[in-house]
């Protein structure tokens, strides 16, 4: 059974990079992976790209013929997907049954809040028999200002209604976050949403005008109670291998026996799984389960290494890569040693 992750997310919010990312984690890991770009527009593609939504259609092509703008235009391509979906189903059943699949999509935030054509590919990916969640990446600097922290809970609740898949909400580019100021509470407060309430000051002395309605707004996304968020940082193994679990237990994969191993019974990927559960040897991702093992990153974590002490980890950092680095020039040079000794002496 294919598994997958619908991309989504505002311009420039990371969409493309995380991919990336994430292509590069699971390739070190032996991890199988494709990522399929279905935006049309995208013209500086950073991963290998499995399928490409170009090859069937192209933005500029769309904006030209039809004399469309760029989001009239992109809301034509999707729609023109959409309706060509066994042209995506073929490419995508040549990936394999057992493919994990990303699929980078363009940034119009219409895509995944109210047009219908994403969330028709979305049924289509499931009744092909995708596992899928969505992961929707908003840029961590929103949570600076409490009125754009508002629009981005908006934001997410509308995406996580509309897709009706399970989903991971993500503040990308955690790393910045210390450049943009300081944060008025610590980041746990912004990822777990619990009490909004909390906003009310900042609300009504930013925009007076409005403070009921923010109010009014805050309560709504509380009822609801489904917004949260993950971190993501995605040149940090750690943030990316801890998203990465995160999405493994929405999407089910923590579930699924890595190939030729037969699954002992209630085994599971999951590395915070009791060990009891989760022997050694199985574990598509049990090198880095234990790699990481009893170190699961919290968000205070995250707060300590972006925002309370980001210089002192960047130096320790730098002195564990410098270490590195000398100890494998020393093993290449040892081992360059060893092949001439053994020239000299011959066969
Ligand atoms: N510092 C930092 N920069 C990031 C991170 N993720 C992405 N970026 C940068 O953010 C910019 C936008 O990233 P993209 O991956 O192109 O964003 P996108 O969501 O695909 O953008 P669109 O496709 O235009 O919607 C690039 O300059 C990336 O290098 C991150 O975790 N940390
Ligand atoms: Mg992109």
């Amino acid at each position: 059974m294919p598994f997958g992750e619908i991309v989504v997310g505002a311009p420039g919010s990371g969409k493309s990079t995380y991919c990336y990312g994430k292509h590069q984690l699971c390739s070190a890991l032996n991890r199988p992976i494709a990522v399929v770009n279905l935006d049309p527009a995208n013209d500086n593609i950073p991963y290998p790209c499995a399928v490409d939504v170009s090859e069937l259609i192209t933005l500029s092509a769309v904006m030209e013929e039809h004399s469309l703008g760029p989001n009239g235009g992109m809301l034509y391509c999707m729609e023109y997907l959409e309706a060509n979906y066994d042209w995506l189903e073929e490419r995508l059943a040549a990936l394999g049954k057992d493919a994990y699949v990303l699929f980078d999509l363009p940034g119009q935030v219409e895509l995944s809040t109210n047009h219908h054509s994403l969330k028709n590919i979305v049924q289509k990916l499931g009744k092909s028999g995708f596992r899928l969640a969505a992961v929707h990446l908003c840029d961590a600097h929103y949570v600076t200002d409490a009125s754009k922290y508002i629009s981005i809970l908006l934001l997410s609740l509308r995406a996580m209604l509309h897709l009706e898949l399970p989903h991971v909400n993500v503040l990308s580019k955690v790393d910045l976050i210390k450049q943009y100021g300081d944060l008025d509470f610590n980041l746990d407060f912004y990822t777990e949403v619990q009490d909004l309430s909390y906003l009310e000051n900042a609300l009504s002395s930013a925009t007076p005008r409005f403070a009921a309605l923010n109010m009014a707004i805050c309560e709504l996304i509380e009822d609801f109670g489904l917004v949260g968020f993950e971190t993501l940082a995605v040149e940090d193994k750690h943030s990316m291998l801890n998203l990465t679990r995160v999405i493994d237990r929405a999407t089910g994969y923590v579930f699924v026996p890595p190939a030729n191993t037969a699954a002992p019974s209630g085994a599971v990927n999951d590395p915070n799984a009791p060990s009891s559960q989760r022997p050694n040897t199985y574990g598509l991702f049990s090198s880095a389960a234990g790699a990481l093992a009893g170190t699961r990153s919290d968000v205070r974590d995250v707060q300590e290494r972006w925002v309370d002490s980001r210089e002192d980890w960047d130096a320790f950092e730098r002195k564990q890569w410098r270490e590195e680095g000398e100890a494998v020039r020393r093993e290449a040079e040892t081992a360059k040693q060893k092949s001439k000794i053994r020239e000299r002496k011959g066969p």
